[in-house]
């Protein structure tokens, strides 16, 4: 395969322990084809006084076979590029949530500052034949920017958010732009069905595109491959740190704390797209509702800390801080307390052990790409008594899972329902809906996302003869 270069705001040395499943299997393949990462090093640099600030230096370090390529920011940038147009326009928007939207101009401009100057960075490190692949929406001009500066690479795009319907993208400033700069690449994957239909009815609505073939759109003189490519996880790589010393550990602390009750657990960043409110809600219901419950059901709520310069950030942790302390006050006991609100990041090599001990994992975003917890729990249960998933409908994940209980999480005594049922399930129907998720999470995991996108990517100059053909 040709040399794979990988382009996100973040990166992550592969060989870290901490590094998420995504980082490895990306990694994997950088490593085979001695590849490329680039990214912004999390750095800010103050600029000089007076003049605009300048820009970060590309450092460029070597981690095994891959070139890891970073370049810092300047406080400007970071904060139109990254706080701004990033996460307080396109990620609101894009997860329904008009409301929390700031359309200040001086963000797209940093936005589009920052797209130019990693596409300057990037195209000297480039050879002719290289692969790249874009993720996320913070680079979404980034191959027109390189296109604009004569590059002629295969470019591949990776929506790790959803994409919204036609009339909410609609409401976005500057969306013609948006939709416009996904045509310079060749193909765009998105995470779901739901999300490549929408793309599909916008641009045929809204940019004139034709369709010239299976998910092959044709506007603004180029044709983009843009189809649905559901990401998954590394399912041995979780089963293994599953049976690592931490998560035993976790795993065995928990049970002996719980072997009297029944342990449910959510693990989020504390991002307002997760529903976290929703979901405590559903759990006052489920006490308030099915008496046996109270003194025995307990919550986990691991809430990450994310992305706290954000204003939204800080209200939906005021908000979840007052709720958890409402239900504990109303229902608590002195040796039960019904929710456990964790706002720190839990190891990567416990989280498995807390997964396998609880009875059910409630994931129940108001909307979300994917949701990879959902599949993280899925993979670490024990098969011969495996808990139950509880999933919103607007998970991505939903569109795979379908032997989930899935929840509309806008519905409190609806999930508050699912999570009765959840906890009352008999073993043989835990372990059927397991068997089947398993199987699911291991068709699709990480190993066949990367692979299908990158083959669709190498290929699409084939395509393009058998269109001309
Ligand atoms: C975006 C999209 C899409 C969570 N808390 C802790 C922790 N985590 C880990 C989980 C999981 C990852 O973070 C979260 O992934 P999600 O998929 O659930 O959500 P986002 O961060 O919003 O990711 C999403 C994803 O991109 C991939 O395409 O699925 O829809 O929004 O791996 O385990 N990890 C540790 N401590 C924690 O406390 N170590």
């Amino acid at each position: 395969m040709a040399r794979v270069v990988a382009v996100s705001n973040r990166v992550a040395d592969p060989r870290k322990a901490a590094a998420g499943g995504l980082a490895v299997a990306l990694g994997e393949t950088l490593n085979a084809t001695g590849g490329l990462w680039m990214g912004w090093s999390g750095k800010i640099v103050e600029g000089a006084e007076g003049g605009r600030p300048g820009e970060g230096e590309l450092k460029v370090q070597q981690a095994g076979n891959v070139t890891l390529a970073t370049l810092d920011l300047s406080r400007e940038d970071h904060d139109t590029y990254y706080l701004g147009y990033s996460n307080r326009v396109l990620w609101p928007v894009f997860h329904y949530r008009l409301d929390l939207a700031d359309f200040n101009t001086a963000y797209l401009a940093g936005y589009r500052r920052v797209n130019q100057l990693f596409a300057r960075q990037l195209l000297p490190l480039l050879k002719p034949d290289d692969l790249v692949w874009v993720h996320d929406y913070h680079l979404i001009p980034l191959a027109a920017e390189l296109r604009a500066l004569g590059s002629m690479h295969r470019i591949g795009f990776f929506l790790h958010i959803p994409l919204p319907p036609p009339l909410i993208l609609a409401a976005l400033p500057g969306h013609e732009w948006l939709i416009r700069a996904l045509f310079a690449y060749d193909v765009v994957g998105f995470q779901s069905e739901a999300d490549a239909s929408h793309f599909s009815r916008y641009v045929q609505s809204e940019a004139n595109a034709e369709v010239v073939g299976p998910d092959l759109y044709r506007a603004f003189g180029r044709t983009v491959l843009a189809k649905a490519f559901p990401i998954g996880i590394d399912v041995d790589e979780f089963a293994a740190l599953t049976h690592g010393k931490e998560a035993r550990q976790t795993y065995e602390t928990m049970r002996e704390q719980y072997s009297k009750r029944q342990l449910l657990v959510g693990i989020d960043r504390l991002d307002y797209s997760k529903g976290l409110p929703h979901r405590i809600r559903a759990f006052q219901e489920l006490l308030a509702s099915y008496p046996e419950s109270r003194r025995s059901a307990t919550l986990i709520q691991i809430a990450s800390p994310t992305r706290e310069d954000v204003d939204a950030y800080m209200d939906i942790r005021r908000e979840l801080e007052h709720l958890c302390g409402q239900i504990n006050g109303d229902y608590g006991e002195l040796d039960w307390m019904p929710v456990r609100y964790i706002h720190r990041t839990l190891a990567r090599k416990r989280l498995p052990g807390l997964c396998r001990a609880a009875r059910v994992a409630l994931v129940t975003p108001l909307r979300d790409g994917m949701n990879l917890v959902a599949k993280e729990y899925i993979a670490a249960q024990d098969p011969g008594d495996p808990g139950v998933l509880v999933l919103s409908r607007f998970a991505g994940a939903a569109e795979q899972l379908r032997e989930a209980l899935l929840v509309n999480p806008y519905d409190v005594q609806g999930t508050a329902r699912a999570i009765h049922q959840a906890l009352n399930m008999p073993l043989e129907e835990r372990q059927a809906r397991h068997q089947a998720l398993l199987h699911r999470i291991r068709t699709h995991d990480v190993h066949w996302w990367r692979r299908s996108f990158l083959e669709a990517l190498e290929h699409v100059d084939a395509a393009a003869r058998q269109r001309a053909a």
